[in-house]
């Protein structure tokens, strides 16, 4: 033998040269779904033998959760502290976590619903602020929300 390949469906996955035969193969590249595996054997004067095919199905978590910041609302004047609030879905139903930013800084992080955050406005310099989340799934996808912008004022 001088190779073996892995098919996943038609396209060649990976290939091993040498004895015992196995190979990785990241199933995030393709979406999830069911899938044909064959093994491709090629001997050393080039004669292809091809396994039976084995049925699989890759399921994979590759959709970020959204989440979307419901208080304050945009054009809001704080003060003091407030009480920011978000709503976050996963496609498979578990956001793990909830950060709330202020421009790149991180304020906070809420592990369950409700996803609230209080927030001191007074530890900054009064003008406006850009808030947004990014929600987690168990998977590690994540992805940020819309900005929301505030103007602190105290
Ligand atoms: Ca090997
Ligand atoms: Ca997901």
């Amino acid at each position: 033998m001088s190779k073996v390949e892995i098919l996943v469906g038609t396209s060649v996955g990976c290939t091993d040269t040498s004895a015992p035969y196995s190979c990785s193969y990241n199933t995030r590249n393709l979406s999830s779904g069911a899938r044909v595996l064959t093994a491709r054997a090629y001997d050393a004067a080039g004669n292809i033998t091809l396994s039976s095919a084995v049925n699989v199905v890759f399921d994979n978590d590759l959709a970020a959760p959204t989440s979307s910041i419901t208080s304050p609302s945009a054009g809001a004047i704080l003060k003091g502290t407030v009480l920011v609030e978000a709503t976050a879905n996963d496609d498979r139903g578990t956001v793990s976590k909830v950060e709330l930013y202020l421009g790149s800084t991180l304020l906070g992080t809420v592990t369950t619903a409700p996803y609230s955050f209080s927030w001191d406005t007074t530890t900054r310099a009064n003008g406006s602020y850009l808030l947004k989340t990014r929600a987690y799934d168990p998977t590690g996808n994540y992805a940020n929300s819309a900005n929301v912008s505030v103007t602190v004022s105290n």
